[in-house]
This record gives C-alpha cells, structure tokens and sequence, in this order.
C-alpha cells in the first residue's frame, strides 16, 4: 500500500456465527417490508429524524470519497405544490405518449398514471443531486468517479435508513427531472438524480401485486 494517513479500525463489530445468522435473517425479514406506497398521510415527520437519515445516507461509499451528492430536504407546502405541479406537467406527456408503448404496457401492472397528489400530501420530498465536479470538501471543484455507482449506493442507504425509521418511502423520476435544480436552487453542477417521497402511509395504501413479485435466490444469485 502506498504510505497514507489511517487509524486503526476499532468500531468494527464481530458478532457470533449464531448471531450473525440471525441478525442476517432478521434484516431480511425487515427489509422485505418495505414497500413503495403511492398514498401518504399528511401526518407531520420531525426535521431531526430526516436528519439522521441524510446523515446515514452520506456515510455511503463514494468514488474516492468525494462524496458526490446534495440531498434537499422539501417540507414546505408552498415548494411541493410547486413540485406537484412541474412533475404532473412532465408525467402527462409521458403517459401521453412519449413513453412510448413497450414502457407504458411495462407500467400497466403498477397502476401509476400522470398523477401524483402524494408529492403534496407527504410530509417531506428529498431531492437527491449528483454532483459531476466535486471532492473531499464541499468547495472543491475535482472531478467525481463512479457518480452514478455513489448515488445509488447513497439513495439505498437512504430509503433503508427511512424505512428503519418507521417511514414508508416512494422513488419517483420524472422526466425531464431538470425542473428540480431551479426549484431546489441548485446549480449547473448538480444533476437531478431521483426524487424521494418520505412519510406514513395514508390507511387506504397499497402495493401492487406485481410489486410484489420478488426473484427467487437462484434467480438472482450464483454460488461458484
Ligand atoms: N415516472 C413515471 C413513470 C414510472 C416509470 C417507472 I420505470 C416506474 O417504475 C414507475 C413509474 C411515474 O412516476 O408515474
């Protein structure tokens, strides 16, 4: 290894064979319950628990560490209306043809249509950002790797962090997703990646069958 400033690693946890049988199958069992709702409560979340959130969201590994990512956290009525308006403006055109038929028929089973009342009535809407230019400090100006990779990874963490909270999320990409870097104040260097709806479920909430259809182990893994 080439010679770099490092601490030893103490907050590593080793646990027992059993216990980490256990605590592998206990994540399962928790993280198959969440699902992506389209009906919110307008129930209230406090700021400090998307806080804590965010915060789990930024200790995802990054390319280099640059950390390329702005999360904007919308809990203001006025702002999501905005939102609201500018998505349902693009998703009409989409549904109205500019999807193209293959996709709108790969949508079918999902129910979604051009409307989206959930990004006024959820307590909080996080729009994440990509960032092509960046660094270890948020001033610096160096060019981000693997942005895409570090979002994703930074966006799981998030909707894992949100659902260990006790919230249920959404992802939402409409598209054009332009519209977000004026409403959310954002410059030329970041990049609208997705749009997260935050909040309880409202009590008539749903998950569609065919959300509910998961690969089985062998589908989706080899063992060599
Ligand atoms: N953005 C649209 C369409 C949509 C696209 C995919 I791929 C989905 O998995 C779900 C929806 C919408 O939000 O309706």
């Amino acid at each position: 290894m080439q010679p770099h400033d490092s601490s030893p690693l103490t907050d590593f946890i080793e646990y027992p064979p059993e216990e980490m049988q256990q605590r592998s199958a206990d994540f399962y069992q928790d993280i198959k319950r969440r699902h992506s709702i389209r009906k919110f409560s307008d129930r209230a979340v406090d700021k400090a628990i998307i806080e804590n959130c965010i915060k789990a969201a930024g200790t995802a590994p990054s390319g280099a560490n640059h950390q390329p990512w702005h999360f904007v956290a919308i809990s203001s009525q006025e702002i999501k209306k905005q939102i609201r308006e500018q998505a349902e403006y693009h998703e009409r055109g989409f549904y109205d043809g500019r999807a193209g038929e293959e996709w709108l028929n790969a949508l079918k089973d999902l129910g979604t249509d051009a409307n989206k009342p959930y990004l006024e009535h959820a307590p909080w809407l996080i729009a994440i950002f990509s960032q092509k230019k960046g660094g270890i400090k948020e001033e610096d100006k160096n060019t981000n790797y693997y942005v895409h990779e570090s979002v994703g990874i930074a966006t799981g963490f998030l909707i894992t962090a949100l659902h260990n909270a006790g919230l249920a999320t959404l992802t939402h990409t409409p598209k054009p997703m332009s519209f977000l870097n004026k409403i959310c104040e954002r410059g030329d260097n970041d990049r609208a990646y997705m749009l997260l709806i935050a909040g309880y479920p409202s009590d008539d909430a749903t998950i569609p069958a065919h959300a509910q259809v998961k690969k089985s182990l062998s589908d989706i893994a080899t063992f060599l």
